[in-house]
């Protein structure tokens, strides 16, 4: 039997495989137009998500409003279109903001091309 301290002092009983892809992008795609999609999950509450989208994609809040309803009523909702360093700039501080809101919000690209 482990006594309190034994468990305090145990190595980890698991372990996390994590699995990432690298993608490459020339100069030319990362001119090209991205898809930003928001995407809906059962957490992030729909005020966050307005709010997210007011601040960070400059959204009115009829707009923002709009898009996060069709992201939850349809599962996901097409946010704006931009080349991919904006894109994905935006998306990583959308993110972020939520993160930091204890929130597991979800923004992806699509190539729009
Ligand atoms: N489905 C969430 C809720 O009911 C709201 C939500 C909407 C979350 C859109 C994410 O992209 C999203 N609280």
């Amino acid at each position: 039997m482990n006594t309190p301290r034994d468990v305090a002092t145990a190595e980890p009983q698991t372990t996390t495989d994590v699995e990432l892809d690298f993608i490459t992008l020339s100069d030319e795609e990362l001119e090209k137009p991205y898809r930003v999609i928001l995407q809906n999950d059962d957490i992030t509450p729909m005020e966050v998500v307005v709010w997210v989208l007011e601040k960070i994609f400059e959204q009115s809040f009829e707009q923002a409003s709009s898009i996060m309803l069709e992201a939850h009523l349809k599962g996901h909702a097409l946010v704006t279109i931009l080349p991919f360093k904006e894109a994905n700039s935006r998306v990583y501080s959308a993110q972020s903001r939520a993160r930091d809101l204890g929130f597991p919000l979800v923004l992806f690209l699509e190539p729009d091309f």
